[in-house]
């Protein structure tokens, strides 16, 4: 009796050891389940050489063993002629600083090679995804570099531990008490980045507080680059442009004053004795309500020039956002940006990079690409996309962004290629809290996947696109099953294209509620800032609806290259799915399907609820093939998006029918609330905002 209880408790506790709450990401490194494939690994692995003489290369040994400790089930000898995994570094200048090669030798051997501990370690990752993946490893001729210098992750995270547009939690660092206390979870980040390539990390809210300058704070920002450091990921901080005034006592922050550089000049001393390796400074000025040196009468290249002299003697970068607006301009905002900086090209100091969002806009589900992209030729450009679905459900909403960034890397600029081409970096605003499984859905740990994985890899025509990626994500995250992938992929891969329809079809763009953005609110109409409001971005009205940006309307049209614009100019051959957001186009416009506009609009609305209805019946289809945490805490989210997914159709066709004056189509789903329900929904204390 005594026996079984005991065995029941040892499976009890067997069983939590090993739940699936997400934690382990992609990195699960369990043991492999194919017999027949197990055995070939272990027969072709039998021992692992890898000296390692620094931190970096002893964190990519111990990664190595852990993994193949997990997926083999036993633990390599250390010494062998044959069947050897041999690491080893070995100049070679195709290799660049991060890139490596994996190949087969004639000695049956497997030769991972590098100039550079930080090669080494992305290529043990990548071996370790080869054996997670299953695919072969008895012929091997890998080799890698990255396409882009840059692939950073910009934290949205006050020092309070609140994330701005953070769905995930708090925010991962425990700044209160850091330095002394380091979370293992500041390594299994570390880690996680690691293994898709991310060499960077912004750790603050680009609204910055002047107090991360402070020494108590830097104190804890090394830290965290200490433990960083190994895994080949530089810290940057976002400043607040005033904290010469704010923190330093000064009466002004006029980046021509000597004081003011002085000031600068010092702090970025100060940094580097506590951060050798720092990145650099984010910066966001004069920008919805952030000082800058327009204060001054100054421009944006005086501001960031300053920075940029502060930093280089230390081989830092100014990373200066491009995300600015303002209200007291009349000018469409789509337009603002390009009017501001495409003045300033080559005004920069060589360590300047200008970081552009995907669109003129903000993150919306659908914006064309920004106008800036290869019309800043002197300029080296950062894309900034958002990981966070500020905009796209929050982490409730199951939506893979892949094929929205994929959308925007190969647009072509019609002036230096694709927009991947035109730029040296990817910044990706970060979808990670301290949620046991990081990112809040579980499916949002794609997105951050897949960030690093596109920045790697972006461009060309091997890159491993949305698809590819999805496919790797899955086996890592899931399982190895073809008909499983198959299906899982399927969803992720129809699921960005399936919100737009149930949020913001045909060019329709920021008719999301106030502040949180959660939510439709086409109807808002009293923001503090005009641009602010949906009403100024749909422009409903009895004749038509969508922002007229043509010659006839705010002409932000002419800021792209011929080429780009012929493709949007017309009403009439102009892509559905960017009508209206360069067109007013009457109810009855007949659109490239032969229907009217109206008739077009009810059909996405509706078809995107129903295709959320059709990725719930998926999952349940698959609940046999996923462990029963991970299955549940996905079923619960999709009900929630199907809710809202709902809601969205219903008031947004409620509203927009009281200007088109036409029916809904006959024999669809009833609203079942009234236009004035939903305008009275409010949501209090959404998260991500600072109420
Ligand atoms: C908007 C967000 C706001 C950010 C801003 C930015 O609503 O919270 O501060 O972007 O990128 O999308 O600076």
């Amino acid at each position: 009796m005594k026996r079984t209880v005991f065995l029941g408790l040892f499976l009890l506790s067997l069983n939590a050891l090993q739940a699936e709450d997400g934690y382990r990401l992609w990195l699960r490194y369990d043991l492999i389940g194919n017999k027949a494939l197990l055995q070939q690994y272990r027969s072709t692995l039998t021992a692992v050489i890898f000296p390692a003489t620094t931190p970096m290369l002893a964190a990519a040994r111990q990664e190595l063993l852990t993994g193949l400790r997990g997926l083999l089930g036993v633990t390599p000898r250390s010494s062998g002629t044959n069947s050897t995994l041999i690491v080893r570094l070995q100049d070679d200048p195709l290799l660049g600083s991060e890139g490596f090669a994996i190949r087969t030798t004639s000695q049956k051997n497997i030769l991972l090679t590098a100039s550079t501990d930080k090669g080494i370690l992305y290529g043990v990752f990548r071996f370790l995804r080869l054996l997670q993946m299953q695919e072969p490893i008895n012929r091997l001729d890998i080799t890698s570099t990255p396409s882009l210098p840059y692939r950073i992750l910009d934290h949205w995270d006050n020092l309070n531990r609140r994330v701005e547009r953070g769905y995930a939690g708090l925010s991962l660092w425990d700044w209160f008490t850091l330095p002394t206390y380091k979370d293992q979870r500041y390594t299994d980040y570390a880690r996680a980045n690691a293994s898709i390539g991310i060499n960077g990390t912004v750790l603050n809210n680009v609204n910055a507080s002047p107090y991360i300058l402070t020494p108590d704070w830097l104190e804890k920002a090394a830290s965290l680059a200490d433990i960083f450091r190994p895994y080949g990921i530089r810290v940057y901080l976002s400043v607040r442009f005033s904290s010469p005034i704010d923190i330093g006592g000064l009466k002004t922050a006029d980046p021509l004053d000597p004081a003011v550089r002085e000031w600068w000049r010092k702090k970025a001393d100060e940094i580097y004795r506590l951060i050798p390796d720092f990145g650099g400074f984010l910066v966001k000025a004069n920008s919805e309500g952030q000082p800058g040196p327009q204060n001054y009468g100054r421009t944006h290249a005086d501001g960031a020039n300053m920075l940029a002299e502060a930093l280089d003697p230390h081989q830092g970068i100014v990373i200066w956002r491009a995300f600015v607006y303002s209200n007291e301009t009349p000018e469409d905002r789509a337009r603002q940006a390009y009017t501001e900086f495409k003045p300033l090209d080559g005004q920069f100091h060589k360590n300047v990079l200008v970081q552009v969002k995907n669109g003129p806009i903000d993150f919306q589900p659908r914006e064309p690409f920004h106008p800036l992209f290869g019309a800043m030729p002197h300029t080296p450009l950062l894309l900034e996309v958002q990981l966070t679905q500020e905009y796209l459900g929050f982490s409730s909403h199951l939506v893979y962004l892949a094929p929205l960034f994929e959308e925007c890397l190969d647009a072509d600029t019609h002036l230096n290629g694709t927009v991947s081409q035109t730029i040296q970096g990817i910044a990706g605003v970060a979808n990670i809290g301290n949620d046991r499984n990081w990112c809040g859905h579980i499916f949002a740990q794609a997105n951050w996947y897949a960030f690093g994985r596109l920045a790697w890899e972006s461009g060309g025509a091997a890159a491993p696109y949305s698809a590819a990626i999805a496919t790797e994500w899955i086996k890592q995250t899931f399982t190895n099953k073809p008909s499983v992938i198959d299906s899982i992929k399927q969803m992720m891969m129809a699921s960005r294209e399936i919100t737009v329809d149930y949020m913001t079809p045909l060019g329709l763009h920021h008719i999301m509620a106030y502040e949180h953005h959660y939510g439709p609110g086409p109807w808002l109409a009293n923001a503090t800032r005009a641009d602010w409001n949906p009403v100024y971005y749909h422009k409903a009205d009895t004749a038509g609806i969508g922002f007229d940006r043509t010659t006839t309307g705010s002409n932000a049209l002419e800021q792209y290259a011929p080429g780009a614009r012929a493709q949007w100019a017309n009403a009439d051959s102009c892509p559905d799915q960017w009508l209206l957001w360069w067109h007013h186009v009457s109810w009855n416009h007949r659109m490239h399907t032969g229907r009217t506009l109206w008739a077009e609009l009810c059909r996405k609305y509706y078809a995107g609820v129903d295709s959320v209805r059709w990725m719930q019946r998926c999952w349940t289809a698959l609940r046999p093939a996923i462990d029963p945490e991970r299955w549940q805490q996905v079923n619960m989210r999709l009900a929630i998006q199907e809710k809202n997914a709902v809601e969205w159709r219903n008031a947004c066709l409620l509203y927009f029918q009281t200007f088109s004056r036409q029916p809904l189509p006959e024999a669809a789903e009833r609203p079942d609330h009234t236009l004035e329900y939903y305008k009275q929904h409010i949501i209090y204390y959404a998260p991500g905002t600072n109420q």
